[in-house]
């Protein structure tokens, strides 16, 4: 299916939601992002393991919540902002930079790397640190196979990206909520595991403004702040990048950010949270119920104090 202006698509059209369960696809030119291609030689580092998640059994999340109700606080702090004040965000043209600790730094048009490519459409758990959570199908690249790109070199371990700075057409921008522009960060490791995802799609349409269009990081097992939007710089790094909500509030959003309802934000409990659209609030589970998947990359570590 290629991806289409939203309005091209009758509802009746839409991809039924056992469509999305565990499956991948190739999709051709102009349908999509080779967003793993940023990373040169990620590639063919890719394809190996893209089949490995778990079909999710949870009911999807309506689209009209997923897009109007979330967090991009580039467009104001209430939760119906982005939908109501991003409309005049111009997607494109849209450049992405590539730099760093990788052996050819450059700069990238997003619709240049548009490739006959394999793209992961797959159904995703998000919580935010807030205590809501919802339900996607997202589509887009998998940064990963599990090994570090080949773009990048030894000395890289961790991978820093940042949002665009763009206060004309972002009024959030305007206001010194954050240190703009938004940057977060992955361990190499974490960045490259299978589940986390390049997103350039929602409900397979292009991704939404509101939803961090023309592309976004899905990291499913950490809190919804990491899953950064509207990137425009991926950087590789030997050190521990900062990030802006670890920046803003230290002791409340630290750099991993796992989600964990055994530990409480400083304000609020994370041990149950309400999925969008349900009203009794369902137990919160470790690693947003990916733990089989993703604990091992933080065996031996003190989570407590790596928050
Ligand atoms: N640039 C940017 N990215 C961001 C945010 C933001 O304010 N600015 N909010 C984060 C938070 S707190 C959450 S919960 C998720 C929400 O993603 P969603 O739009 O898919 O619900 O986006 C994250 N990415
Ligand atoms: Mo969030």
């Amino acid at each position: 299916m290629l991806i289409r202006k939203p309005d091209d698509i009758p509802s009746s059209e839409i991809t039924p939601e056992s469509m999305y369960l565990n499956r991948r696809k190739f999709i051709s030119t102009a349908s999509g992002l080779a967003a793993a291609a940023l990373v040169p030689g990620s590639l063919a580092a890719c394809a190996a393991d893209n089949d490995s998640q778990q079909p999710l059994a949870d009911k999807l999340t309506p689209y009209e919540d997923v897009t109007r109700y979330n967090n991009f606080y580039e467009f104001g702090l209430d939760k119906g902002d982005p939908q109501k004040r991003s409309g005049g965000f111009r997607t494109r043209p849209w450049t992405v930079t590539v730099d760093g600790l990788v052996k050819k730094p450059g700069s990238y048009a997003f619709d240049d790397l548009i490739r006959q490519h394999q793209v992961v459409d797959r159904t995703y758990r998000l919580r935010c640190v807030e205590a809501w959570s919802m339900v996607i199908p997202a589509a887009g690249d998998s940064a990963g196979g599990g090994n570090p790109p080949r773009g990048a070199t030894p000395a890289a371990k961790f991978v820093e990206f940042t949002t665009v700075l763009r206060p004309a057409e972002m009024p959030g921008q305007r206001r010194a909520v954050l240190d703009w522009p938004y940057t977060e960060g992955l361990r190499m490791d974490e960045a490259v595991h299978p589940l986390t995802l390049l997103a350039t799609g929602l409900y397979g349409r292009p991704m939404p403004n509101q939803n961090g269009a023309p592309i976004r990081l899905v990291v499913p097992w950490k809190y919804g702040f990491k899953s950064i939007k509207s990137i425009v710089r991926i950087r590789f790094t030997e050190s521990q990048p900062q990030t802006a909500w670890n920046e803003s509030a230290p002791d409340e959003y630290g750099f991993y950010a796992n989600v964990n309802p055994e530990v409480d934000h400083p304000r609020w409990s994370q041990a149950r949270e309400r999925r969008i659209g349900e009203l009794r609030r369902r137990p919160t589970l470790p690693f947003n119920g990916y733990a089989d998947q993703v604990a091992g990359l933080y065996q031996g570590m003190d989570l407590r104090r790596f928050y």
